[in-house]
Parts: structure tokens; sequence; C-alpha cells
């Protein structure tokens, strides 16, 4: 298996990286899984099992980074056959979520992923305030949302969810977990080395999903419950896994509260770009769409161009998300400071030299 087939797209050689940075020793490889202080680590050559390093755990206390599922990380064989962590690769990006129900700061759930696989079951009625939230969470961390329509067997008719997605402007496939209808059209879509996260609610399928994709049995999934279809957590870590296709996916424990990450205000046009497009119109240039004299946006409501409760929903996440801003985001500022070191040092480098 090669790096790229682990999931390795950031436009850089990864072993150059690893030859110019770190000591000869230190090895490439991907986290997959984390249980308790043990990391589950992958390499083109296999899978083993590291523990972080006492350096790692001793800066990350103090502002280094610690890894998460999707880490590409240093790895160094011990003199006993065991491994260490001894250092993680800058991050491409990085899927966070807010907290702010808890009144913490957004949380990262998973590092370096390029496609955010939307999953809401046809045996529900389709929620699409969560999903404008799941797209929201893609978008702002830098992801491609992929909307997918699962259980398709149970509900063939699609037509009406299609007319109520096409706001979205958003990729969408229906499927089938269970029968794989669909599924190699999704496959399809997601790029060679690119790797995918699976978003949505307990029960969705996002596991049998996963095991349709990957032909084998690798996650536990069990049926929902009879009086409301909702799932039972049964998903309780994030495990990575490169497919057979050539690409990498990572299943998720389902998503109770789809908090927001703190973003920029502006964050939200990106998610409702039916919005911003009506809001070009506006009167105001900074209009809020809220009680603004000719505002374009709550004219469309009146003449049912525009759903009332996709906007309402446009201004509940907005409050949300400068309110998430206000508490902060501890890894992307434990990130920022890392940049900062590395830019002062060689500050400090070039002030060392001697003048002529
Ligand atoms: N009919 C039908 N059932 C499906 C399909 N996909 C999944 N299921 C069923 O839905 C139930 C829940 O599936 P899981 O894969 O465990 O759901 P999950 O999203 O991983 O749930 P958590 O791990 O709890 O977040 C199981 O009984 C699956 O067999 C499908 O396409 N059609
Ligand atoms: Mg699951
Ligand atoms: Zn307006």
């Amino acid at each position: 298996m090669s790096f790229s087939e682990l999931g390795w797209s950031q436009p850089f050689d990864l072993l150059e990286y690893f030859r110019a940075e770190y000591p000869p020793k230190w090895t490439p490889a991907r986290v997959c899984s984390i249980s308790h202080n043990s990391f589950h680590l992958i390499r083109p050559d296999g899978a083993f099992s590291a523990v972080v390093s006492g350096r790692l755990r001793f800066d990350a206390k103090d502002g280094g980074l610690w890894p998460v599922v999707g880490d590409w990380v240093a790895a160094l064989p011990r003199a006993d056959g065991s491994w260490t962590i001894q250092g993680v690769v800058p991050r491409a990006n990085a899927l966070y979520r807010g907290l702010m129900e808890r009144g913490e700061p957004s949380q990262m759930m998973a590092a370096n992923v390029d496609v955010a696989l939307i999953l809401s079951g046809l045996d529900n009625d389709l929620n699409l305030r969560r999903v404008e939230r799941y797209v929201h969470l893609a978008k702002t961390n830098k992801i491609r949302p992929v909307i997918v329509l699962n259980k398709l067997d149970l509900s063939p008719d699609t037509e009406a969810v299609k007319v109520a997605l096409a706001a979205f402007e958003c990729e969408v496939h229906f499927v089938s977990a269970l029968t794989g209808v669909g599924v190699d059209d999704l496959s399809a879509a997601i790029g060679h080395g690119q790797t995918a996260v699976l978003l949505g609610s307990s029960g969705v399928g996002k596991s049998t999903l996963f095991n349709r994709i990957l032909g084998r049995e690798a996650q536990r999934t069990s049926a929902v419950r009879d009086s409301d279809s909702k799932g039972r957590h049964t998903t309780t870590h994030r495990q990575l896994i490169p497919m057979p296709q050539g690409w990498v996916l990572i299943d998720m424990p389902g998503i109770r509260e789809v908090g927001l990450p703190s973003a920029p205000d502006e964050s939200t046009d990106a998610t409702f770009p039916d919005i911003q497009a009506l809001g070009g119109e506006c009167r105001f240039p900074d209009c809020r769409h809220e009680s603004e004299p000719d505002c374009s946006v709550q004219e469309a409501v009146k003449a049912g161009k525009l759903d009332a409760a996709r906007l309402a929903n446009f201004h509940k996440m907005r409050r949300e998300v400068a309110r998430q801003s206000s508490l902060g985001d501890k890894q992307a500022e434990v990130e920022l400071k890392a940049k900062w070191k590395v830019i002062h040092k060689a500050q400090k480098e070039i002030y060392k030299r001697p003048k002529h």
C-alpha cells in the first residue's frame, strides 16, 4: 500500500518532508483509532500500536499538538519492538465541532479530511435543518460536503427529497447500504487518495455503509428502535480504514448535537449560497435580512421562493457561530502558536547572522 492509498494528499512529498524535518529513524504513519493511551497506526507495510512519547505529552500540556484520528505522525521503534509517537505532521485541515452548549471551545474530531459524507436515512423524515448544520461543519472546515440519503430500499421515491435539497447546491447521492444500490457511484465520486468521514445521527447506517464499501464486516452495526427508527449509538469511537477503492474512510459515532465550530461571521454565507445570492440585491450591503427595508431575502420568503424555516436556521446558526467563536478554539490556537514559534525561531536565526 502507498502513502497515497493511506490518504496522503498534501502537495508535498511525505518522505522528503521527513528527511528534512526529523531524525532518520522517525517513520511516517497515520492514526487509525485511539483507545485510552494506545494509538493504532498504519503505514504502507501494515498496522501497529504506539504510545505518545513523554516529550510530546509534555509539549501538548504546554500548547503542543496532540494526535487525533487522521493525523500523520512520526513514529519511532524502540529496542523492545514497541513504538512511540514523536511528532505530528502539520495538518492540511481538521474537522471541528462546536461545544457551545457545554460552554467549551470547539473540539477537533479528525484531521486531514477531504470529503464529508453527510448521511440521513430515508426511513425517517429528512431533517433539513440538521443537514444545513452538517454542511456548515464541512464547509467551514474546508471539507467537500456530499449529501447521502441511505436506505433507498425502504423509500424508493426520491423526487420530494431532491426538490427539498435543491437549495443546498450540494452533490447528492441516493444509496442503499443494505443492497449496495448506488454505492459504487458514491465511491467513484471520491478521488483516489482522499479521506472521507461519515457524519450523521445514530442509526442512519454509517457503519453499514462503511462495511459495504470495505467489503467485510469491520464495524459493528445494530438495529434501530422500532418506536421511532432512531439508532442506539452502536459505534463508540472513530475508526479510519483505507478502502480497497484507493481512498480512506473514517467511521464516526452518531452525533447528538451538531454544534457549530468557531468561525468568522460570514462563514454561514457559503452554507446558504441561495441566501447569499439574494442578499446581493438588498438595499444595504451589510443587510442581515432581519427587518431591514428593501431586503430581497425577506421578499423571497414572502414570494414563496425561499423557505422561511431555512432563513430562520440561517439566523440561528449565525448567532451560534458568533457565540462559539467567543469561546475560542483550543486546538486552532495551539496550531497558531506552534506556527508562530517556528516563525520566531526563523527570525532569531536571521538576527543572529553577522551584519555586513
Ligand atoms: N433497510 C435498510 N436498513 C439499513 C440500511 N443501512 C443500514 N441499515 C440498518 O440500519 C441499522 C443501523 O445501522 P448502523 O450502520 O449501525 O447505523 P450507524 O449510523 O452506524 O449508527 P451508530 O453507530 O449508532 O451511529 C442497522 O439495523 C442496519 O442494518 C439500508 O440501506 N437499508
Ligand atoms: Mg455506527
Ligand atoms: Zn437582506
